[in-house]
């Protein structure tokens, strides 16, 4: 049996033992202050060198991470978090692939290293694509993996130098090979009547430039020896009363006391349990809504979890929890027992100069844009986003489907055991870290794959079937494009999702062949599965400013038209089994270049800027007017007021 195959059963056994409903071994909770946890962010200026050495090699050959960066060589600024590639005027730096090395000296406090029974821990909230941190020159951790947290204890070294600050390296390298995820390809150019000695391109097949560095918050903090790792709550309710079910796992205490309470919005407890799992009983329960579904959308009461220890040690985490339910039938998709019409947005991390950087103003003004649109819902294509995303989508009631980043899965060798084992692990990480947010609602395992290659139906039968192992509480979803033949994975996902372009990439400037073949696929889809369906892009670009009438491609008017011809088939079918339609794109978007690509995709509503572009007025009428339709709206939320 291949190591692969026994990594497997391994995995498919320890799901079946685990028994319960969501099911990932190990925590990877978001950091949080409490009265026993201290943070400390190391986020602004640090040093940075990327490695232009030909096989980029020099850094690990020179041991860079042994001493100060700036003795290594020419060291420069950079902001972190942000992508390095647009901070600078040098294309090369831009385009660069191969490792890039960060280094920040920070002082520790004396405290946190005076006492033995604090824990240090250091957290990389995301870098792309494959880090290795060192802390005084001493490894601590590396990762695969670009859009998920990974974490070291690390006071073990610097307890050996306390009184000096500490030294944070990281090199990060953006290198895609055929078995990561995404994946992509290495080429060497090796006629030397056209490119110079050593040259080589990196290749990918999805649309999104491939933004790298330090993309979010690196930070300090601190636990106790003894203290909660994970906790997983699952959500029900029966009538006026709601349950959470919990479960918190513990490390460094062999009998642990665990308290937990459960406050309302007012500060007031309104149940209390003991011991490590358990039921919290919520009499009068408020749900979690989604936004313009209930007057008061986006409801979370506030769990604290009180972990003493034999030694006396007490460690404290406090969590938003939402209450709700999620539920699929053969036509509907239900949350808290109503059906539920998506009619949100595809988005992107991305951004002028930070690229795919986290950006709070950035965040903020997205969400105020989405509900100014009346916008219910996003798709997180084709990645995880930042954990405080998903915790604005938890507070405004935005329903997330959330996504790996398996994305442009093409190629033949991408679908064997080495990339299928490392996507389970990304599914596992990606559950680990979002599994106790109300706002998601739905795992999506993959982006377009070329479904009709032959190893991918075991390929996507394993994941899917993996994943809905590590969380029995939500639907799984693959995305598809709307090719009739490419549906291997459609027998095992929950709810089809489909991606469709017509009069765009099929039949472009015919707008007029919207109708017929659009409802030509959902009638296919419908018939042979009998599954909801999502229509999870549509779209066409448009360079804003740019018009003609009657509409030709790649103006605002056409942009709208595309829109116009799909909603009046979505009017249809969402009486009937269409429970959702995100546009693509919610704002432009940078790509790589070529030749189908004006500086980006102008697929967006908003600019890359954020500014409207007609067709944002026109989704927006579309969007409130469906909300008035469906949801029971807030006072204040009557369009087109606010
Ligand atoms: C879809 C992809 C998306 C692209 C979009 C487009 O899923 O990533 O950006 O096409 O071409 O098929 O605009």
């Amino acid at each position: 049996m291949s190591g692969d195959v026994m990594w497997l059963l391994k995995l498919a056994c320890l799901a079946a033992v685990c028994g319960l409903t969501v099911c990932v071994t190990g925590g990877m909770l978001y950091p949080r202050e409490s009265p026993s946890r201290e943070r400390k962010e190391l986020d602004g200026l640090w040093a940075f060198r990327a490695d232009f050495s030909p096989d980029r090699s020099a850094g690990f050959n020179q041991a860079w991470f042994k001493q100060p960066l700036a003795e290594t060589g020419p060291v420069i600024d950079m902001a972190v978090p942000s992508s390095f590639n647009d901070i600078t005027q040098d294309a090369e730096l831009r385009d660069f692939i191969g490792w890039v090395w960060y280094e920040k000296e920070v002082w520790v406090p004396v405290r946190w290293l005076q006492d033995k029974d604090t824990r240090i821990v250091l957290r990389v909230g995301s870098a792309h694509y494959y880090s290795v941190v060192w802390v005084n020159g001493v490894k601590v951790v590396e990762h695969e993996g670009g859009h998920l947290p990974f974490e070291a204890d690390i006071d073990g070294v610097i307890r050996k130098d306390v009184g000096m600050p500490c030294r944070i390296t990281i090199a990060v390298n953006n290198t895609l090979d055929l078995h990561t995820l995404p994946p992509g390809t290495i080429k060497y150019m090796n006629d030397r009547t056209k490119y110079p000695t050593g040259y080589f391109i990196q290749g990918y097949n999805f649309d999104f430039f491939n933004y790298a560095g330090i993309h979010r918050s690196v930070l300090l903090y601190t636990t106790p020896r003894a203290y909660i790792d994970d906790i997983t709550v699952d959500t029900n309710f029966s009538d006026s009363t709601g349950f959470v079910f919990y479960n918190v796992s513990v490390v460094g205490s062999a009998k642990p006391a665990v308290k937990v309470a459960l406050s309302g919005k007012d500060g007031r407890c309104v149940a209390t349990a003991d011991g490590p799992s358990g039921v919290l009983k919520v009499p009068e329960v408020n749900l979690w809504w989604p936004y313009l579904m209930h007057a008061n959308a986006g409801y979370l009461y506030s769990m604290e979890v009180q972990l003493t220890a034999e030694s006396g040690q007490i460690d404290v985490y406090v969590m938003p929890v939402g209450i709700r339910t999620v539920e699929v039938t053969s036509s509907k998709f239900l949350i808290n027992k109503k059906p539920f019409y998506f009619h949100g947005v595809n988005k992107h991390e991305d951004a002028d100069i930070r690229g795919k950087g986290f950006d709070w103003p950035l965040i903020v003004k997205d969400f105020n844009l989405m509900k100014w649109m009346g916008a219910n819902s996003f798709r997180t294509s084709h990645y995880p986003y930042a954990e405080e995303i998903l915790q604005m989508a938890d507070r405004h009631g935005i329903v997330v489907i959330d996504e790996c980043p398996g994305v442009g899965i093409k190629d033949i060798h991408s679908f064997g055991n080495e990339s299928l084992a490392h996507h389970l692990v990304v599914m596992e990480e990606l559950v680990r870290r979002d599994k106790n947010h109300p706002s998601v609602v739905m795992w999506s395992v993959a982006n377009e794959p070329a479904a009709e290659m032959p190893p991918a139906a075991f390929y996507f039968k394993q994941l899917v079937a993996h994943t809905k192992s590590l969380d029995r509480t939500r639907p799984v979803t693959f995305i598809t494009d709307s090719n009739y033949a490419r549906d291997l994975g459609a027998p095992y996902v929950d709810v089809i999702c489909v991606n469709s372009y017509f009069s765009w990439y099929h039949d472009p400037g015919h707008l007029e062949v919207i109708p017929i073949q659009l409802n030509t696929q959902f009638d296919n889809w419908y018939g042979k599965y009998q599954k909801p369906i999502i229509q999870s892009e549509y779209g066409a670009d448009a360079v804003p400013g740019l018009h003609n009438d009657p509409p030709t491609m790649f103006t605002e008017e056409y942009q709208k038209q595309v829109l116009q011809n799909y909603h009046k088939v979505f009017d249809q079918k969402r009486k009937e089994f269409v429970v959702g339609e995100l546009i693509w794109n919610f704002a432009d978007f940078m790509t790589s270049q070529g030749i189908t690509r004006v500086v980006g995709n102008k697929k967006g509503m908003f600019t890359r800027q954020r500014q409207p572009k007609s067709a944002a007025f026109l989704l927006r009428e579309r969007y409130w007017t469906i909300a008035n339709g469906t949801g029971v709206l807030p006072t204040w939320a009557k369009y087109p007021c606010h």
